[in-house]
């Protein structure tokens, strides 16, 4: 049996890069903002959400009962784990051998699944945090929709819930990640990965932080990484694998990783917009050119890409095994 060395910090430390200040900024309460949104999707597949409209209350509320639970003892974190795929994961992401310095609570966006996934560990108070995912997640969804019906109408497709209806339908398989990336002091000033490399297999992903740095998007080929700056009023946006290959890989989804720090506890929350199982992605005909097959991915449905995309690593290009040659 061979044995392998065991990791040590120093292994998974990255040099630190400097804030980028030109993350595309969206005001949804503007009325061009369909053009920009496109754009975005486009050159960046990454955006900043500024008037949302998500009342601060639901935020605070799930902030306040995710950190509650982050702080409870392991011996009861672990009532919910390990991950199958959901419920409470530490350090280990994924099945195949992933880490990172993040523990995290994975759950479907079905509210009475959450219920008995979460009551099983929190004897007393389990409908706090259920009740915070649940209001937190149904505002999200909704601006998830507004969105993508700005985008479809940005794209000109004349039906505009054609994204949003697969986050809208009943069957739709979503999913909501609380995580917790803790300081890691031995670092002294160096940064850690927590959520290694990698892209969204879902259609969107929205995503909220408190205030503390971490994220990154890479936007070139070239391993160089972009360090977002945090703001906990705001949300962020990625397009996802699905959105690419609907858009005919107009719109980019974007890679991204989180790295640790040394001082400062980050906490995200993040609304993972996907389709029903059963559902065909494939591009949209009215996006591809008149006459000719300038498709440039292969037909699969959701349960396929996600059963492949679990069983892949992290930072896995898990399209490629779907483009057309
Ligand atoms: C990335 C996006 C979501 O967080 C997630 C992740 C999932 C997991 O944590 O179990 C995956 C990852 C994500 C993509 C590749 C596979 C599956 C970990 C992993 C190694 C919940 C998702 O849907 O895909």
């Amino acid at each position: 049996m061979v044995v392998l060395p065991k990791p040590t910090i120093d292994q998974f430390t990255v040099e630190k890069s400097t804030l980028f200040p030109g993350i595309p900024l969206i005001d949804l309460s503007k009325p061009d903002s369909k053009s920009c949104l496109v754009k975005a999707c486009e050159e960046f597949g990454f955006f900043k959400i500024i008037n949302h409209g998500i009342p601060t209350e639901f935020i605070n509320k799930l902030e306040s009962e995710a950190i509650k639970f982050f702080s409870s003892p392991m011996s009861e974190k672990e009532k919910v784990g390990p991950p199958d795929p959901f419920g409470y994961g530490n350090k280990s992401i994924g099945r195949n051998g992933d880490i990172g310095w993040v523990e995290y609570l994975l759950l479907t966006t079905n509210p009475e699944f959450n219920y008995h996934k979460v009551a099983s560990a929190f004897g007393e108070n389990p409908e706090n945090l259920s009740c915070a995912v649940n209001n937190y997640v149904t505002a999200v969804k909704k601006m998830a929709c507004e969105i993508l019906e700005l985008l479809a109408d940005g794209l000109r497709i004349q039906k505009r819930d054609v994204f949003s209806e697969l986050l809208m339908d009943e069957q739709s398989d979503s999913v909501f990640r609380l995580n917790h990336y803790p300081p890691c002091p031995e670092l002294h000033d160096r940064n850690l990965i927590g959520f290694g490399e990698h892209t969204d297999p879902q259609i969107i992903s929205v995503l909220r932080s408190n205030n503390a740095s971490g994220l990154q998007i890479s936007l070139r080929d070239d391993g160089s990484w972009i360090s977002v700056p945090p703001d906990q009023d705001s949300f962020f946006i990625n397009v996802g694998d699905s959105l690419q290959v609907m858009t005919n890989g107009r719109f980019k989804s974007v890679r991204h990783r989180v790295l640790t720090n040394s001082y400062k506890a980050r906490v995200s929350m993040i609304y993972f917009g996907g389709p029903p199982l059963s559902e065909k992605i494939a591009p949209l005909p009215s996006l591809l050119m008149e006459g000719e097959d300038s498709s440039l991915y292969k037909e699969f449905t959701w349960f396929e890409y996600k059963n492949y995309a679990f069983n892949s690593r992290l930072a896995d290009n898990r399209l490629c095994l779907f483009e057309k040659i």
